[in-house]
């Protein structure tokens, strides 16, 4: 058993430029566990409490210095002495040193960074790899990813697009590698494509294209497909689709607002949708394209068009739940018993400690649930949902664009460890 020494929180910058928590954790031996905490733009009502210190004239108010000395203060005298093999017993004292049911007290930030630093800590201190210390025999399979292409919505400060996310999905891959080259070529491809147009190739939030000139949400797919095709691979056989609507973020008076985004100054009334024509417009576009998963389909609080949705299209394509099930297992329970969604997007930070987000994950999988793993908008060169992400072989990642060092840490640490698992090890079927 090795004992924690020392604790040691700070605040680090993420890849907006925002604040965010960094944590070392220290062992008696002088083993190092060091994880910091992403952040996201559109967040589900639901998700943990993110403490801020809210100065207006300091980081726009988004310090987080109240939750570093949260850390240093009132939970590392807690935490040292004691085993940092003890995972859960330490998640565990956390939530009762901050006693609420949203981690508003010592915030959600400082408890899941020290929650990180802990097992990392503990698997350098057994020198074995965070995936295996955490996944032990059981882990054996790379996810497939889901790679980013397209920002809209709130991802984007330049482009008109109502949806959030569009992002391709090598489907026939033989290696974790080889998805990544084939995402690379239809990257390049749209990227071409959209210089071709004059259309600007600069890149949103999580390295997606965001161009102002894109004429609506089939526009996009239009291109994308065109890219698909132009790089030789077959649309959905070989290349598909996945999009992520956000769509609590243009959820209002129980319409879905579709001009919530559009910044060409022509807003019109027929851009406000009904639920059932919200869901038919969804209908129609996986009829004409090859999407294969759509996250968020419908508003977080709107169970009634989850449910419709769910019936019209759940046997056909993946439907995840983001916003809807903020990775807590109790909204998942909900979700299964009334036939809502048939996939969970798995963020580490909307429950708010490794332990809670590994109960989701194996409450996820005992109901045939798929797990995605997540990145954030706001995200760091930390790589930890790499390793996470094959020590429960979860069927696929989400962690950004082929462009943007805070989302290509986590694709080349797959990359490490499908070196050291072997070209067998990438999980890839879809179906
Ligand atoms: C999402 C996430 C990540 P954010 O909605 O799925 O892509 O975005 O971190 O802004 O919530
Ligand atoms: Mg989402």
């Amino acid at each position: 058993m090795s004992k924690i020494k020392n604790i040691q929180a700070r605040q680090i910058l993420d890849s907006r430029g925002n604040p965010t928590v960094e944590v070392d954790v220290i062992t008696e031996n002088n083993i190092l566990g060091r994880a910091s905490v992403p952040s996201g733009a559109s967040k589900g009502k639901n998700e943990v409490f993110e403490l801020r210190d809210n100065k207006e004239n300091v980081f726009l108010g988004k310090g987080v210095l109240k939750a570093v000395q949260n850390v240093n203060d009132i939970i590392a005298p807690e935490l040292i002495g004691k085993s940092v093999l003890d995972q859960v017993y330490i998640d565990q004292l956390m939530l009762e040193l901050d006693g609420t049911i949203n981690k508003k007290r010592l915030g959600s930030n400082a408890i899941l960074a020290i929650s990180l630093a802990t097992v990392k800590a503990a698997s350098n201190e057994l020198n074995i790899p965070i995936y295996k210390y955490i996944g032990g025999i059981y882990t054996c399979s790379l996810p497939i990813p889901l790679i980013n292409i397209v920002n809209g919505g709130k991802h984007s400060n330049t482009s008109s697009i109502i949806f959030q996310e569009f992002m391709i999905v090598p489907v026939k891959a033989n290696t974790f590698g080889e998805a990544l080259q084939m995402g690379h070529k239809v990257f390049y491809q749209l990227k071409n494509l959209l210089n071709e147009k004059g259309f600007s190739t600069n890149v949103g939030d999580e390295g997606g294209f965001s161009p102002s000139n894109f004429n609506g949400v089939e526009d996009v797919l239009d291109h994308i497909l065109e890219a698909i095709h132009l790089s030789n691979y077959e649309p959905y056989d070989q290349i598909a689709i996945a999009i992520d609507c956000a769509a609590s973020e243009f959820y209002e008076n129980n319409q879905y607002d579709y001009s919530k985004f559009d910044r060409s100054e022509k807003k019109t009334k027929d851009l406000i949708k009904s639920r059932e024509e919200h869901i038919s417009y969804l209908s129609y576009l996986i009829r004409k394209y090859p999407i294969i998963s759509i996250e968020d389909g419908m508003d977080e609080n709107d169970w009634e068009g989850w449910k419709l949705l769910t019936h019209e299209m759940g046997n056909k394509i993946q439907l995840v739940g983001d916003d809807l099930f903020v990775t807590q297992v109790n909204k998942l329970s909900k979700g299964i018993e009334e036939k809502v969604a048939n996939s969970i997007l798995i963020k580490a930070n909307q429950v708010g400690t490794l332990t809670e987000t590994i109960e989701t994950i194996l409450h996820a999988k005992k109901n045939k649930y798929k797990n995605i793993i997540s990145h954030r908008s706001g995200d760091t060169e930390d790589s930890f949902i790499a390793d996470l992400s094959v020590a429960f072989n979860v069927e696929q990642i989400k962690t950004g664009s082929l462009c943007r060092s805070e989302r290509i840490s986590k694709y080349n640490q797959l990359l490490r460890i499908e070196n050291t698992l072997g070209k067998y090890s990438f999980y890839s079927k879809w179906n």
